[in-house]
């Protein structure tokens, strides 16, 4: 098995469209376990860092004051290819082309307010939560419901 951790954030938009508890039971009912989690307004600073490959494109001015714009939920999840398990259950970057049932596809209509982030690979997953959890607030825990969830 290939556990791995991933970070994912609910955006603001998210946030001020109540979005966050259907969101959260999204991903908890998949199956993936809940390490860490933190709600705050990103720096502008930090959210430069954080979306730091994007640095010279067209939309970055505005990616960045629109992800600071507000609070964000900040989590990061654990289980079998967590990375592409959560992309999968996100959707496309174009809520426009986002299939139904996932969270773009239900819930966005722009590109620009795309309701949430996660990591695109292990690499960036490891990078992202540095940026925003110290390890010691990353819970170790056994879920008991691990045993009904895989084989
Ligand atoms: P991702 O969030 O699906 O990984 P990226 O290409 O990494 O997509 O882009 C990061 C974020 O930047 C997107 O989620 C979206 O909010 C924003 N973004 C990307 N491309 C555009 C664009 O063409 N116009 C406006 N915003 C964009
Ligand atoms: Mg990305």
């Amino acid at each position: 098995m290939a556990t791995e951790q991933t970070y994912v954030m609910v955006k603001p938009d998210g946030v001020q469209r109540g979005l966050c508890g259907e969101i959260i039971s999204r991903f908890e009912r998949k199956g993936l376990k809940i390490v860490a989690m933190k709600f705050m307004i990103i720096k502008k600073e930090t959210a430069e860092v954080h979306y730091g490959e994007h640095k010279g494109k067209g939309f970055f001015d505005s990616l960045i004051s629109f992800i600071t714009s507000g609070p964000v939920l900040a989590m990061v999840l654990e289980g079998d290819n967590a990375v592409s398990v959560c992309r999968n259950l996100m959707g496309k970057t174009n809520p426009q082309e986002s299939a139904p049932g996932t969270v773009r596809g239900d819930f966005g209509m722009v590109t620009g307010m795309n309701i949430i982030h996660g990591s695109d690979s292990t690499k960036s997953a490891e990078r992202e939560i540095s940026i925003f959890f110290k390890p010691e607030e990353l819970v170790s825990y056994k879920r008991t419901a691990d045993v009904w969830t895989y084989e």
